[in-house]
């Protein structure tokens, strides 16, 4: 499939209608990170003259200032090299489409095997566990998934594995009265690992579906951060094999590389299963996503777009990478109309979309060979 089908079929065929309402809040919600990752793009073409060599130099540049990452951006001007058709590009229309295109190819092709779904148990206990540096969005993230779980009519437990920063089982505690739903809590200075058992044990008890578990962003040093991870997890398996059913590392977006560095160290460490990826309705630059799917391999899982209590989603790949582009898309003329189509289209108009797309792509390739 190629290009503007995905992106568009994130928006009109083969899905669910509730998600077109998820589809808009991710819209919303990033409109200061599109915006951020335009302006940086807009920039770039605004000195576009020819495509030469100081012009791959630049693209290089705002690439990496966009946060796609280094790796990412030698990639994509080194492939951009060699196309023709950019090449041949007179118009900076074109030249903008041609590198879009490329970013998205390479997302796509990065991302054949990723699971972005959570991993939940159909019978029994889901434990998932959060960790991340001080500050990402924790607990806030966990109050907020919390609250999703309940509503959806599942028993959720949270343990206030967080015992060394003063205040932050209270932070749990509050989040949990929000949600409605209850925290397992030990002793402030307590052992965390103490804390997960008794929280394992009330869950059991309680026959709960899912355990969120808040852990420290901070301690004396990283290597007993580590140390306190690890064994956590450990108290985890013991009473449950195959469980933590998500390590879910949660970052800040707006940190850019930053960020990148964490996850990196985090996954030499920890088994990482997936991305936590917070504050996307800041200035974020959005291209990380890209960095995290090509240089990372870590599939993001869920997405923070705000403070409150509903503003957490699940992270859909399409719906993410047209909200950042669809404002360096119009140009072509293809994409305007996909804005204003948010709503399901009929089967009959989607088989109609689809047969007309195909007559266009032959139109193009007729010219093209003509
Ligand atoms: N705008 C915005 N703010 C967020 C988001 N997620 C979290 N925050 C804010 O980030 C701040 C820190 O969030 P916490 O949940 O306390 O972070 P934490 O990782 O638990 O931090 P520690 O407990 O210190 O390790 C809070 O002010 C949150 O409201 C988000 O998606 N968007
Ligand atoms: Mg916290």
């Amino acid at each position: 499939m190629g290009f503007f089908d995905k992106i568009k079929k994130a928006f009109t065929g083969g899905k669910e209608p509730e998600l077109t309402e998820s589809a808009e809040k991710m819209d919303k919600g990033l409109a200061k990170t599109r915006k951020s990752f335009s302006d940086i793009m807009n920039e770039f073409m605004a000195n576009f003259r020819t495509v030469d060599e100081e012009f791959f130099e630049n693209l290089e540049e705002a690439l990496i200032t966009a946060d796609v990452g280094f790796e990412t951006a030698l990639r994509i001007s080194d492939e951009l090299r060699q196309e023709v058709k950019l090449k041949k590009a007179k118009k900076p229309e074109e030249v903008q489409q041609a590198i879009i295109q490329k970013l998205v190819e390479i997302y796509e092709a990065q991302g054949m095997e990723e699971n972005n779904e959570l991993n939940l148990q159909e019978e029994g206990l889901t434990v998932m566990l959060f960790v991340g540096v001080n500050g990402v969005g924790k607990t806030t993230s966990i109050g907020k998934l919390a609250n999703q779980y309940r509503e959806e009519g599942k028993k959720v437990l949270m343990a206030a594995a967080d015992t060394f920063r003063a205040g932050a089982i209270d932070q749990l505690v509050v989040w949990g009265e929000r949600a409605g739903v209850e925290v397992v809590r030990g002793k402030a200075g307590g052992d965390p690992a103490a804390v997960v058992y008794d929280a394992i044990e009330r869950a059991k008890e309680e026959k709960a579906d899912i355990l969120l578990v808040d852990t420290a962003g901070r301690l004396q040093n990283k290597v007993n951060l580590m140390k306190e991870l690890e064994k956590i997890k450990r108290v985890i398996q013991r009473e449950i094999p195959e469980a933590p059913h998500e390590v879910l590392l949660v970052v800040d977006a707006t940190t850019g590389q930053n960020a990148m560095v964490q996850a990196k160290q985090f996954k030499e460490t920890t088994d990482v299963t997936g991305l936590v990826l917070t504050k996307l309705d800041g200035t974020a630059k959005g291209g990380m996503v890209l960095a995290i799917r090509n240089e990372l391999h870590l599939p993001v899982k869920l997405v923070g777009l705000g403070e409150g209590i509903d503003d957490l989603q699940a992270f859909d790949p399409n719906e993410f990478i047209y909200g950042l582009f669809k404002d360096l898309l119009t140009p072509t003329g293809d994409l305007p109309e996909i804005a204003t189509t948010l709503e399901e289209p009929t089967e009959m108009e989607a088989s109609a979309e689809v047969e007309e797309e195909e007559a266009e792509i032959e139109d193009s390739q007729t010219q093209e060979d003509e």
